[in-house]
C-alpha cells in the first residue's frame, strides 16, 4: 500500500536517504498507511545545493531530452494507476472520482508540460532600427522550490513540478505533512525509475514550519512557487519582500456562485453540489458564497437542501459514498467552530447538515447568510452551502467584488446577460451556468522560464562617433 523505495526517506541527489519520521494516516479510519521522513534545514541545503549543481547540465540537454525524461516518469505513474487512485482515497479521504480526477490531471499535465516545452519558440521582434537584429528567447529560472498542500497533492505538485522540469529548471518539492505520500514519495519513485540525473528532482518532505520554512527562506532558489493557505503565503510575501526574492502563489479566497432570477434551477443546484461540495468542499475553486436573487431564493435553497440532505457520508473507498472525511479533525474545527457556529449565532439558519461525527462533517446549506457573516466572508473549506439573498443584479455584483477569489459561477437562461454579469466580476476565472468545469486553463502553467531578450547588432559600424 505504501511507496515503498521511498517510504520514509528523503530523496536528495538522487539518494533515498533516511530521517527522522512521523505516521501517514488513512483520513477515514484513522490507520496508519505510511510514514514521511521529517527534513532538517541542512536536509533542505543539501537538497538545494544538489539542484543547482544539476541544474546547467539539465538546462544544457535539448527540450525533446528532458521530454523523454518526463514520458518515463508519466509511464511509471501510468503503470501504477490503480495503486495512486486507491492511495489518492484513502490518503485525502476523496471518493474514487475525486481520485480520479487528481490522478489524471497530473498525468495530462505532464504530457502537455513536454509538448509546450519542445514547442516553445522565442520571438523575433520588430528591430529597433535597420541593421540590428532583436530576439527574445524562453531560458529556465534555475533552482525551483514547491511547496504543495494536501487537497490534490499530486496535480498540484505536477502544476510546478511538470512544467519547471521540462522547462530546464530543477526541483526540490516540500509536499504536506498530511499528504507526503502522492504528494511527494510517489514523485521521488517515479523521478529515480525515469533515471533522472541525480539532483534534478528532489523531495523534502516534513512540518510546514520546520521544512516548509526552511525551503521557503532559502536563499539558494530562483523561484519558491508555493499553493496553500493565505495566511502562510502572507507571511512568505512578506519574507520574499524584504531581499525581492521570486516567488509564485496560490492561495484561497471566497468563490461566489451567483444565480440570477432566470436560471434554470435545477441545473444550478446541480451545479451547486459540485462547485460547493466536490472533494467537502476542500478545494481552493470551491464557492463559498451563493448569492442569490430574491425571486427565486426559496426555490433555490429547498432544491439545494433536498439533494444535499440526500447525499451520503463514508469511507470514501466505498461504492455508495458521495462524501468522505475532512482532511483533519483541525480543518473540521475551522469550519464548525469558526465558520458555521458563529454564522448561526449571527442569524443564520441550518436547512440541513450542521452536524458532525469524527472527521465525518455533514453537508450543510445556511440561508439567510449576510456579509456580515464568517459564512460570507471567509472561504470555508468545508461541505457548507451558504445562501445570500439580494434584491438585483447591481447588489449581487457589489457583493461579489471586494473580497479575494479565484473563480466565480453565474447562473441565467440569458448567456448574453450571464457573460455581461461574468465580465463585471472581478475573478481570474468565471464559469456562466457550470461550476467550476475544468475548461483546461488549469493546465496552462505560465511562469517557469523568464524571457531573455537579445539584441544583436548586425552593422558593426553603428556606433555612436565619439566612441570610435
Ligand atoms: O495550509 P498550509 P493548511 C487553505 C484553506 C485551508 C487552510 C489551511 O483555507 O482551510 O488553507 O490549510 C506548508 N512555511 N488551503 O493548514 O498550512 C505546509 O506544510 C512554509 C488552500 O493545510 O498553508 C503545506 O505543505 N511552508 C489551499 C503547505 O504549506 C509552510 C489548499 C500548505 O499548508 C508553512 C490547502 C510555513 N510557515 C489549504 N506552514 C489551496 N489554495 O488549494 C505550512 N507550510
Amino acid at each position: 500500500m505504501t511507496a515503498s523505495l521511498a517510504s520514509g526517506k528523503l530523496y536528495i541527489d538522487g539518494a533515498f536517504t533516511p530521517a527522522t519520521t512521523a505516521p501517514v494516516h488513512e483520513k477515514a479510519t484513522g490507520e496508519q498507511i505510511g510514514e514521511y521522513a521529517q527534513a532538517t534545514p541542512a536536509d533542505v541545503d543539501r537538497a538545494v545545493a544538489a539542484a543547482r549543481a544539476a541544474q546547467p547540465g539539465w538546462a544544457a540537454l535539448g527540450a525533446p531530452e528532458r521530454a523523454a525524461y518526463l514520458d518515463r516518469f508519466a509511464a511509471h505513474l501510468r503503470g501504477r494507476y490503480d495503486e495512486l487512485i486507491d492511495l489518492s482515497m484513502r490518503e485525502t479521504g476523496g471518493v474514487r472520482a475525486k481520485a480520479e480526477d487528481e490522478v489524471s490531471a497530473g498525468l495530462r499535465q505532464l504530457a502537455i508540460s513536454s509538448v509546450q516545452a519542445t514547442q516553445s519558440a522565442g520571438d523575433i521582434l520588430q528591430p529597433y532600427k535597420a541593421g540590428k537584429l532583436s530576439l527574445s528567447r524562453a531560458v529556465p529560472l534555475g533552482v525551483i522550490g514547491v511547496i504543495t498542500p494536501w487537497n490534490y497533492p499530486l496535480n498540484l505538485a505536477m502544476r510546478a513540478v511538470a512544467p519547471g522540469l521540462a522547462f530546464g529548471n530543477t526541483i526540490v518539492l516540500k509536499p504536506a505533512e498530511l499528504t507526503p505520500i502522492l504528494g511527494g514519495q510517489i514523485l521521488a519513485e517515479a523521478a529515480h525509475h525515469a533515471g533522472f540525473p541525480p539532483g534534478v528532482f528532489n523531495l523534502v518532505t516534513g512540518d510546514g514550519p520546520e521544512a516548509g520554512h526552511a525551503l521557503a527562506e532559502h536563499r539558494g532558489l530562483d523561484l519558491l512557487d508555493f499553493t496553500g493557505s493565505r495566511e502562510v503565503g502572507l507571511a512568505i510575501a512578506a519574507s520574499a519582500a524584504t531581499d525581492l526574492r521570486q516567488i509564485r502563489l496560490e492561495l484561497g479566497g471566497s468563490n461566489a456562485f451567483v444565480v440570477l432570477d432566470d436560471a434554470d434551477l435545477d441545473l444550478a443546484a446541480s451545479c451547486a453540489l459540485i462547485a460547493s461540495l466536490e472533494f467537502q468542499g476542500q478545494t481552493c475553486i470551491s464557492a463559498s458564497r451563493h448569492i442569490v436573487l430574491r425571486s427565486v431564493a426559496d426555490r433555490y435553497a429547498e432544491t439545494v437542501t433536498q439533494r444535499v440532505a440526500a447525499l451520503r457520508v463514508g469511507d470514501p473507498v466505498r461504492e455508495d459514498v458521495d462524501l468522505g472525511p475532512l482532511i483533519s479533525a483541525t480543518q473540521r474545527d475551522r469550519v464548525h467552530q469558526t465558520i458555521v457556529q458563529p454564522s448561526i449565532a449571527k442569524g443564520a439558519k441550518v436547512t440541513t447538515g450542521g452536524t458532525y461525527e469524527g472527521l465525518f462533517y455533514r453537508p450543510t446549506v445556511l440561508t439567510g447568510v449576510t456579509p456580515d457573516m464568517p459564512a460570507f466572508t471567509e472561504e470555508i473549506f468545508g461541505p457548507v452551502i451558504p445562501i445570500t439573498v439580494v434584491d438585483s443584479e447591481e447588489e449581487a455584483v457589489a457583493l461579489v467584488n471586494g473580497y479575494p477569489m479565484l473563480m466565480n459561477s453565474v447562473f441565467s437562461a440569458d448567456l448574453i446577460r450571464g457573460m455581461t454579469v461574468a465580465e463585471r466580476l472581478q475573478a481570474g476565472e468565471v464559469h456562466v451556468n457550470d461550476a467550476h468545469a475544468r475548461h483546461g486553463a488549469e493546465n496552462q502553467m505560465p511562469g517557469f522560464t523568464r524571457r531573455q531578450w537579445i539584441g544583436v547588432q548586425r552593422t558593426p559600424l553603428d556606433v555612436p562617433s565619439w566612441t570610435r
